[in-house]
């Protein structure tokens, strides 16, 4: 191995195997309890719970640990009225012309459409940026690798934090997305990665029943 510096991996925490089951188990049951929703309240959430949540998601693995990602938080109702345009008016395109039958029908059960009030309702849009130059230090240029899988991880793990704080989301992709860089004034070197809309639940708010069937165990996994 080549030189490189390291230091005693001291914040691992050793469980007992017992304390190991009981935590994965706890653990699922809180995630199992996450729904997509497309309906959010008005009502405000902390800021510092978002920040927080997007310093969980900064810890990802990453390829090389460059770390490309970038996170734009949009709490003015004005600049989020501008990404409802504009997602609504690439989504009617979606939805009357560009979507194939067989997209359509595999959307069918999850109810979307093409408006999408929820991108002025929810106290927050956090747009997810990928970088296809960076690194781990401020200015860097250098390549950046795995970018879809290391993003795609962190917003996972921004999913969860988000949802273990409190805080309902909804995924949402509008295709295409690059209207996000001029709203948000990022580069062109990033590519919006998605939208995750972030807050309350409405009062009266309804999942898909669709949403809830996940695949049991033995659908998602073997062991050899
Ligand atoms: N971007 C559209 C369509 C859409 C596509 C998939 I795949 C979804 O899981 C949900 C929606 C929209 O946001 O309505």
């Amino acid at each position: 191995m080549r030189p490189h510096e390291t230091a005693p991996y001291d914040q691992w925490i050793e469980r007992s195997p017992e304390e190991m089951v009981a935590r994965a188990a706890d653990f699922y049951e809180e995630v199992n309890r996450r729904r997509t929703t497309r309906y959010f309240s008005d009502r405000p959430v902390p800021r510092e719970v978002i920040e927080t949540c997007l310093k969980a998601a900064g810890t990802a693995p990453s390829g090389a640990n460059h770390q490309p990602w970038h996170f734009t938080v949009i709490e003015s109702p004005r600049i989020k009225a501008e990404v409802r345009h504009a997602a609504e008016e690439e989504e009617r395109i979606f939805y009357r012309d560009k979507a194939p039958q067989e997209w359509l029908d595999a959307l069918a059960p999850l109810g979307t459409d093409e408006d999408k009030p929820f991108l002025e309702t929810a106290p927050y849009l956090i747009v997810v940026f990928s970088q296809k130059r960076g690194g781990p230090n401020p200015g860097d240029l250098k390549k950046n690798y795995y970018i879809n899988e290391s993003v795609g991880i962190a917003t996972g793990i921004l999913i969860t934090a988000l949802h273990h704080a409190g805080v309902a989301t909804l995924t949402h992709t509008p295709a295409p997305m690059n209207f996000l860089n001029e709203i948000c004034g990022r580069p062109d070197s990033e590519k919006p990665f998605l939208i995750l809309v972030a807050g309350y639940p409405a009062p009266d708010a309804t999942v898909p029943v669709a949403g809830k069937v996940k695949k049991p165990l033995d659908q998602i996994s073997n062991w050899l």
